[in-house]
């Protein structure tokens, strides 16, 4: 595990339409990630939050057209979010980047994939996020990133840092999928992405869907593993902060026992923990949960 960690905090919220998604980064900080990483020795870098633009009215008129909210403005964002992402992978550090909504996984994999040639992902995450403006029933972007990441939707989402695609979409894993729309469901059989729905985990147990998960990855001959953690992966009775919940999802135990098997198979190279929404939540128990979970992702064990 690399010992050199850096913090970035993305305050997106233009990815769907809640308010409160752009708090998610306070709210995580003020749960205590620096002191709890800081106990676990590692050597941090906290470099702030990202700035981010507020809409125009030019704007508005491509969310009409092209079912793509905020269009310029989520952009905009990730071309910065991936540029500084590019800057800590260049300068051998981990990148821990908070959310933020999800939209913003468009600009950490553009930063980070340009440093590996075959980049896996596991994507925990109650949704799948393969939509595109032609698909989404939102057109919130921030159900679109994994799709952006495989080459498919707009132009000016696809290209973010300047390169296409910044993944295969056979070293995606999904993790939690409980809410899938029809465009979605197509997308994962045309290209065969591999995922472990809530069914799955109903039948085999977190542990072992996480040891298929990352004996899948093996197989594919990853080079680096990035962790893009949704809240609403787990039940929204763990995590009530969230803009997007679904029943039935992860338990507390489960989420930890995913992270601490990530950790041990020392193959995580870079994460981020999106969609804390701090006025949907109850006494900042998501962002804790969130904090918790990177805990266990670096290595906090009784043992
Ligand atoms: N699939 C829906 C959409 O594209 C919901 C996406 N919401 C999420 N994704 N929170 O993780 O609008
Ligand atoms: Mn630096
Ligand atoms: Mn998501
Ligand atoms: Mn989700």
């Amino acid at each position: 595990m690399n010992r050199k960690l850096s913090i970035i905090g993305v305050p997106m919220d233009l990815g769907q339409n809640r308010r409160g998604v752009d708090m998610g980064p306070s709210a995580i900080r003020y749960a205590g990630v620096i002191e709890r990483l800081e106990q676990l020795k590692y050597d941090i870098e906290d470099l702030g939050d990202l700035v981010i633009s507020k809409p125009s009215e030019e704007t508005e008129e491509t969310s009409e057209k092209e079912n793509l909210r905020n269009l310029k403005e989520v952009r905009e964002g990730n071309v910065a979010l991936a540029q500084k992402v590019d800057d800590i992978v260049q300068e051998g550090r981990f990148p821990l980047v908070l959310g933020g909504d999800h939209s913003i996984a468009m600009g950490t994999l553009a930063g980070i994939s340009k440093h590996y040639g075959n980049l896996g992902v596991i994507w925990y995450d109650a949704h799948t996020d393969l939509n595109s403006g032609e698909t989404s029933p939102s057109g919130n972007i921030h159900g679109m990133p994994l799709a952006a990441s495989i080459g498919i939707g707009n132009e000016s989402l696809t290209d973010i840092h300047g390169y296409q695609p910044k993944l295969k979409p056979e070293n995606i894993v999904v993790i939690g999928a409980r809410s899938v729309d029809e465009g979605e469901r197509e997308l994962i059989r045309e290209k065969g992405i591999k995922v472990f729905s809530m069914h799955e985990v109903d039948r085999l147990g977190m542990s072992q869907v996480m040891q298929d998960a990352l004996d899948y990855l093996e197989t594919r001959k990853v080079d680096g593993v990035h962790l893009s953690l949704d809240l609403d992966s787990l039940d929204p009775e763990e995590a009530p902060g969230v803009g997007t919940p679904v029943m039935g999802g992860f338990s507390y135990r489960e989420s930890h026992l995913a992270m601490e098997m990530l950790h041990d198979s020392e193959r995580i190279t870079s994460a981020e923990f999106v969609e804390v929404n701090p006025i949907l939540d109850e006494k900042n128990k998501t962002a804790s949960m969130a904090v918790g979970l990177m805990g266990s992702m670096l290595g906090e064990k009784l043992t």
